[in-house]
């Protein structure tokens, strides 16, 4: 996970070779102006790493930025354990500014507690929904699924497989049947029987397809849900914006699950969704079992991402 990414700030930060020439810069006093062009060197290394990792252009520029500005008069400074600091404070600042890991999903303040999952198809959504079951089953709270993807022939099954599979009732109609009255007998269901949680499955070929946009929003007005997440895929690297973009444009919703961060070696999706997205990551994907689901930590993708502590 982040491999690509760890690798290249340890070969900046922490390689023997630079912290020779710090201890050799230091050595033979270094110009003010020799500092100057090292430091304008480091940047654009960090740069050039930020834009092979997943991080979009503009999020890369807002960061050199800030990292410029947050360094001010310190331009000379060049040791390279400054300069990492810095930037884990900067990319830090822009993975929690939306919030992003502070929202608890166990502080349910109603019940049931409905939870409404968007995204394009296989983004990982029903897999998702299964895992979230999990995880809120795994700390006492009742759930119960909605299987609303009924555009497609075999989703009704793979919810009802995944539900069985973690003993979570799925309520279901016919393939075909109106999404967004599944949702409702769901929410039905539960009330009826004081449960906790209700998370709803929908459709999503394509974020352009008008038709299951307008379905979303249907799904959306009926089960008038508490908190709507987009599910995002991280393999798909830059589209990651854009498509969030689409979502916010036409049906809006309040934090995001990113998906497949186990086989995502770039790593930089995190830093670009927080940085132009103004919504929290929830929770992410990392891993294809049941329990591969984590609610969103900076300090943990910090860790992951810089090798030194
Ligand atoms: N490696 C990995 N695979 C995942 C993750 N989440 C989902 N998947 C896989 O992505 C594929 C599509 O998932 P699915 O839930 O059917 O997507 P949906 O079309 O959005 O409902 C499946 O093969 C899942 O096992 C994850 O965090 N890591
Ligand atoms: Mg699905």
């Amino acid at each position: 996970m982040f491999d690509k990414l760890r690798k290249k700030f340890t070969d900046i930060f922490t390689s023997e070779n630079n912290e020779n020439i710090n201890d050799r810069a230091n050595l033979n006093n270094e110009s003010d102006e020799q500092k100057i062009i090292r430091r304008d060197h480091i940047d654009q290394q960090i740069e050039e790493t930020l834009l092979e990792s997943d991080v979009s252009f503009d999020s890369t520029q807002m960061i050199i930025e800030s990292l410029k500005n947050s360094m001010g008069k310190l331009k000379k400074r060049v040791d390279y354990k400054f300069i990492e600091n810095e930037l884990k404070k900067t990319i830090k600042g822009e993975i929690t500014k939306n919030n992003g890991g502070s929202i608890n999903i166990l502080n349910a303040n109603k019940k049931p507690y409905v939870i409404l999952f968007l995204g394009i198809n296989g983004t990982g959504k029903t897999t998702t929904i299964a895992k979230m079951a999990y995880f809120l089953k795994e700390r006492g709270k009742s759930v119960v699924i909605a299987a609303s993807d009924t555009f497609r022939a075999g989703a009704i099954d793979q919810i009802s497989i995944l539900g069985k599979e973690i003993n979570v009732e799925v309520i279901k109609h016919d393939f075909k049947s109106d999404p967004a009255s599944v949702a409702y007998d769901a929410i039905d269901h539960a009330r009826a029987r004081s449960i906790d949680y209700v998370l709803v499955d929908s459709a999503g070929r394509m974020q352009t397809n008008k038709n299951l946009l307008d379905e979303m929003k249907k799904i959306k007005k009926v089960a008038k849900p508490d908190l709507t997440v987009l599910v995002l895929d991280a393999m798909i690297g830059h589209d990651v914006i854009e498509q969030a973009n689409t979502f916010l444009k036409e049906i809006n919703f309040d934090g995001i699950i990113l998906t497949k961060l186990d086989t995502d070696a770039r790593g930089g999706s995190i830093i670009s969704i927080s940085a132009e997205i103004k919504k929290p990551i929830l929770f992410i994907g990392v891993g294809q079992k049941m329990e591969d689901l984590m609610p969103f930590d900076p300090d943990w993708y910090l860790n992951k991402i810089f090798s030194s502590k």
